[in-house]
């Protein structure tokens, strides 16, 4: 068992506690003790084989023993207990956004609630909002969490499903007789949230390969098996269809299964109007130009075959990628090798968990040229935002850091500054015009109506001292519609002003969606992909950022941050 998941079991036993009423102190240790583990330098095997887990702050005697149970035996016998304790019906409430312990016992204890129906019934009749500690907004927030609950449920985030892909990939690659594998599906495509993961692997031998990885991948995991295609169970409830394809076939099944339906079906009819049938076998049909099988067909040459050009996984959803082929007026698509560096970091300074030395060391380490360091501004108390005089003393610190020349990556200066209510900076010009960059992000009052929020943003946009626009909806990803927005017309103030819009690259964001990009691009808005790190190792995101801008039609012309040191400080220096 991962650290992830054995701190989503302790968040799940405070919760647990909480709706039993238990003792704060006892809950609070739990929600301590998950983010110990989750922020635990090095391996959670190593720890607990060396038996100094208790040396944490936030470990003690006790939770140092369930942890190492966890890890070791992979179940929790407290944990089963506690969850067999509860009423079936509460533990569905548990998975409701915004309903934690305590709110979910006032809603049984008070209303007699113990199901997600029983619960949507007492939020239509309007009870949920005349207890003690709910309210309108909170009975609002709860249905409309309901009605999303369902779509939720069922999809994974991109990063989440990238990560265990990865993971049985590479034990894929170990098992002899695989010639290839490859990820097909909305993973390959670069889809924001992902429903299943779709592997191909290329094989003579599925029966015997088949055998491989079900003695290697533990058994439990298994949930269907069919003779050309297995199904696993994977952490966090996703699930992996591994297909098994002959090595001949293998680039009919990768364009068939990468999808999408609709760009399939469109590739079937140009089949058809050739005279051919195209399937995941192959292409058939009288003078199909690969009756002789001397070699396997690729991807590129099924394309080919059917007059197309190559066209990206990212751009096969039949938004218009079969015109732009045709007219051979297909992006030339940002690369991860593109990027030279990014803005939007954040330090221990606001509520980052590494400090600006340390950021900085892993930029180095990754190679970037720049790192813009954007910590929150002193509306965000919550994120420990930052007083005038500290923003100084932290410009002061870089500025000194830059000419020491300890790390070969740049520093530049910046903000997260909150847009108040009424698009008015947190932080007078004064201010801002020392910093070299301003990132503007809304992060209270989410729920202003379309016009008051549209008009916030564009009066925030047309402040001379704003360079880009941060996580421009607000949404997060399965927890959090974007708010109410006018996104034409922020794009147009956007490049009226020359500003530019951030594509926070979080796995929890990436926002703006890969939907607008391409309008705006066409306005001449630049994008900065960004990483919005709180951890050194959320600068990986990145790489989610580029998945996200290739599906949004860019070109490394059209990002801001693949642009030299050079280049961007005379950009920044401009405003
Ligand atoms: P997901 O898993 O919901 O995020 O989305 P996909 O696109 O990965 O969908 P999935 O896993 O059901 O199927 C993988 C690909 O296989 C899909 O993108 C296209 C292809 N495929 C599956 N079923 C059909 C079908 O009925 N017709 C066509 N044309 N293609 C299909
Ligand atoms: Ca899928
Ligand atoms: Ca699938
Ligand atoms: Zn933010």
């Amino acid at each position: 068992m991962d650290r992830k998941e054995v701190a989503k079991i302790f968040e799940e036993i405070a919760t647990l506690l909480e709706l039993q009423g238990a003792n704060p102190f006892r809950i609070r240790a739990y929600h301590n003790g998950a983010r110990a583990i989750l922020n635990l330098e090095g391996d959670l095997e190593e720890w607990v084989h060396q038996g100094k887990l208790d040396e944490l702050a936030g470990i003690g005697a006790d939770l140092a023993k369930k942890i190492e149970t966890l890890v070791d035996k992979g179940k929790l016998p407290f944990y089963d207990e506690l969850r067999r304790s509860v009423p079936k019906g509460l533990l569905e409430l548990m998975q409701v956004p915004g309903l934690g312990g305590k709110k979910i016992r006032a809603l049984h204890e008070k209303l007699g609630i113990a199901s997600l129906s029983a619960l949507k019934s007492a939020c239509l009749s309007g009870e949920v909002e005349k207890l003690k500690g709910f309210g309108k907004k909170t009975q609002e927030n709860l249905l409309d969490a309901l009605a999303h609950q369902e779509a939720y449920s069922k999809r994974h985030l991109f990063w989440e499903a990238l990560e265990e892909a990865e993971t049985l990939i590479g034990k894929l690659r170990k098992i002899p007789g695989i010639v290839e594998v490859e990820i097909a599906g909305s993973l390959r495509r670069g889809c924001e949230t992902i429903g299943d993961i779709d592997i191909l692997i290329g094989t003579d031998d599925p029966e015997g390969v088949a055998k491989k990885i079900l003695t290697k991948l533990k058994p439990s995991r298994l949930m269907a098996r069919g003779s050309a295609k297995i199904t696993l169970r994977l952490p966090e409830g996703m699930q992996a269809d591994l297909r098994f394809i002959a090595p001949e076939q293998f680039g009919f099944a990768l364009a068939y299964f990468t999808g999408s339906k609709e760009h399939n079906i469109r590739m079937r009819e140009r089949a058809i109007a050739r005279g051919w049938r195209l399937s995941e076998y192959g292409l058939e049909g009288k003078k199909s130009p690969f009756s002789n099988k001397a070699k396997a067909p690729t991807e590129k040459d099924i394309f080919h075959a059917l007059g197309l050009p190559y066209i990206p996984p990212e751009l096969r959803e039949d938004l218009g990628e079969f015109a732009a082929a045709e007219k051979g007026e297909l992006p030339h698509l940002v690369e991860e090798g593109d990027l030279r560096g990014a803005f939007h970091n954040h330090t221990s300074a606001s509520d980052g968990e590494n400090t600006l030395e340390e950021m900085v060391k892993a930029a180095e380490n990754l190679g970037w040229e720049y790192i813009g360091i954007s910590d929150h501004s002193r509306s965000s108390f919550q994120a420990n935002g930052l007083s005038e005089e500290r923003v100084l003393s932290q410009v002061d610190k870089i500025h000194k850091l830059n000419s020491s020349k300890r790390f070969s990556t740049h520093i530049f200066t910046g903000i997260e500054c909150d847009i108040l209510r009424t698009g008015e900076l947190d932080f007078p010009d004064s201010l801002l015009k020392k910093l070299d960059f301003v990132i503007i992000s809304v992060h209270n009052a989410l729920q202003q109506d379309e016009k008051t929020m549209t008009a916030r943003l564009i009066r925030a946009i047309e402040n001379p001292y704003t360079t880009m626009v941060g996580h421009v909806t607000g949404r997060l990803l399965l927890r959090r519609e974007a708010c109410k927005l006018n996104l034409n017309k922020v794009i147009d103030a956007c490049a009226a002003n020359g500003k530019i819009i951030e594509l926070n690259a979080q796995s929890k964001r990436l926002d703006m969606d890969w939907r607008w990009w391409r309008s705006a691009k066409e306005k001449g808005v630049l994008c900065s992909i960004n990483p919005d790190a709180h951890h050194t190792s959320d600068l990986l995101y990145l790489r989610a950022g580029i998945k996200i801008a290739r599906k949004g039609w860019l070109e490394a012309k059209n990002i801001f941050n693949t642009r030299s040191l050079a280049e961007v400080s005379r950009f920044l220096s401009r405003r």
